[in-house]
C-alpha cells in the first residue's frame, strides 16, 4: 500500500507542472481526488486493511491528499492570472503610465548650442569625412612629413597616406578648394589622436571655425570671438587673447575666459592662474592659401578651434572627461 501511495504521489507531482490550462487542471483533480479517483480509491483501500496498518496508511493517504489540494489550489490561482495577461486584460481605471522620455548627449548637446551660435552670425555648417587623406589632415595645413607638430598630432594610420583625422580642418581645406571667397563656415565633428588620460580620450570632438573674405583682419577674429564666448559662458564672461603658435596660423592666439570655478582668484581647476583655455585661433597662414590657390595679397582670413568636451567639462563642472563615454545613466541624466 505505501508504495502505491507513494507512486501515486510522485506521478501526480510530476503531471501538476505540465498542466497549462484550467480545464486541464480541472480533470487532472477529477483523476486523483474525485468520488472514483485514483486516491480516493486508495483511500478506501486503507479502510480495509489488517488495523494494525491502518493509522500509519491513513495518515500516509491524508498527508498525500492535502498537499495535492493545497497544490491544485494554487496552480488554478497562478493559471487563471496567466490567463487575464494572455487575454490582453485592461484595466481602463489604472492611471496611464507616462513614457520614459530620452535627450541628447551632452557632448551632442553643447556642439549643437556652439554651431547655432555661429550659425546666428553667418557661419555655414559642413561635415566630411573622419578618415582623410595625409595631404589634407597635414600638408595642406602646413605640416609636411618631418614637422614636430605631427608628434603632438600622432594618430591612426589605415596606410602611408591615409588617417584618422586628428582636426576638422581637413574640411575648411576641401571648402577652399571648391569655393572662392567669401568663404564663411563651422566644422563639427569627430577627431582622433593618440591621447588617453583624465582630459584626453583618442577620439573626441571639435568644431572649427574658417572665415576668409577680402579685408579681414585680428579685430574681426577677436570681435568673433568675444561674441562666441559671451553667449556660451554668459555676457559678463572676462577673456583675454595670449600669444600662441599653430603651423596652420600666423599670428595665433589661445583664447582664455575667467576661471568658472574661482572667478579669477587661482584654484585647482585654473592651476593657480585665474585663467581656463577654451579655443585656439589665428589669422590663416599665407602658406595654407598657397595649397589652395587662393591670392594671399587679395584674401585674408581668420579660423579657430576648440575641443567640445573640454567646453562641456568647464560649463558644467565635469572633472574626467571619460565619465562622457561610458554610457552611464546615472551621470547622462544630469543633462
Ligand atoms: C584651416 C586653417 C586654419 C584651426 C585652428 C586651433 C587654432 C586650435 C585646438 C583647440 C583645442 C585643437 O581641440 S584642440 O586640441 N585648435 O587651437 N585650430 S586655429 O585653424 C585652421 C583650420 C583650417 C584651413
Amino acid at each position: 500500500m505505501k508504495e502505491r501511495l507513494l507512486a501515486l504521489e510522485k506521478a501526480a507531482s510530476a503531471e501538476i507542472e505540465e498542466i497549462e490550462d484550467p480545464s486541464e487542471l480541472e480533470k487532472f483533480r477529477i483523476r486523483y481526488l474525485g468520488k472514483k479517483g485514483e486516491l480516493t480509491i486508495l483511500m478506501k483501500d486503507v479502510g480495509g486493511l489488517p488495523p494494525p496498518q491502518r493509522p500509519e496508511m491513513g495518515k500516509l493517504a491524508n498527508r498525500i491528499k492535502g498537499n495535492l489540494t493545497s497544490r491544485i489550489n494554487q496552480a488554478k490561482k497562478t493559471l487563471a492570472s496567466g490567463r487575464d495577461r494572455q487575454k490582453g486584460f485592461l484595466d481602463v481605471t489604472l492611471p496611464g503610465r507616462e513614457p520614459r522620455r530620452g535627450h541628447l548627449h551632452p557632448i551632442t548637446s553643447v556642439i549643437k548650442e556652439v554651431c547655432q551660435i555661429f550659425s546666428k552670425m553667418g557661419f555655414r555648417v559642413v561635415k566630411g569625412p573622419n578618415v582623410e587623406l595625409d595631404y589634407y589632415n597635414f600638408e595642406a595645413l602646413n605640416i609636411p612629413k618631418d614637422h614636430p607638430a605631427r608628434d603632438m598630432q600622432d594618430t591612426f594610420y589605415i596606410s602611408d597616406n591615409v588617417v584618422l583625422r586628428t582636426h576638422t580642418s581637413p574640411m575648411q581645406v576641401r571648402v577652399m578648394e571648391t569655393h572662392l571667397p567669401p568663404v564663411s563656415v563651422i566644422a563639427p565633428g569627430k577627431v582622433y589622436r593618440r591621447d588617453s588620460d583624465v582630459s584626453h580620450t583618442p577620439m573626441f570632438h571639435q568644431v572649427e571655425g574658417l572665415l576668409v573674405d577680402k579685408g579681414v583682419t585680428f579685430g574681426d577674429l577677436k570681435g568673433t570671438l568675444s561674441g562666441f564666448v559671451h553667449q556660451m559662458f554668459g555676457k559678463e564672461t572676462r577673456l583675454r587673447f595670449r600669444p600662441s603658435f599653430f603651423p596652420f596660423t600666423e599670428p595665433s592666439a589661445e583664447v582664455d575666459i575667467v576661471c568658472v570655478i574661482c572667478g579669477g582668484k587661482g584654484c585647482r581647476t585654473c592651476s593657480h592662474t585665474g585663467w581656463l583655455e577654451i579655443l585656439g585661433s589665428g589669422m590663416v597662414d599665407p602658406a595654407v592659401y598657397r595649397f589652395v590657390e587662393y591670392d594671399a595679397d587679395v584674401y585674408s582670413g581668420f579660423a579657430f578651434g576648440m575641443g567640445i568636451e573640454r567646453i562641456a567639462m568647464l560649463k558644467y563642472g565635469i572633472d574626467d572627461i571619460q565619465l562622457f563615454f561610458k554610457n552611464e545613466m546615472r551621470f547622462l541624466r544630469q543633462f
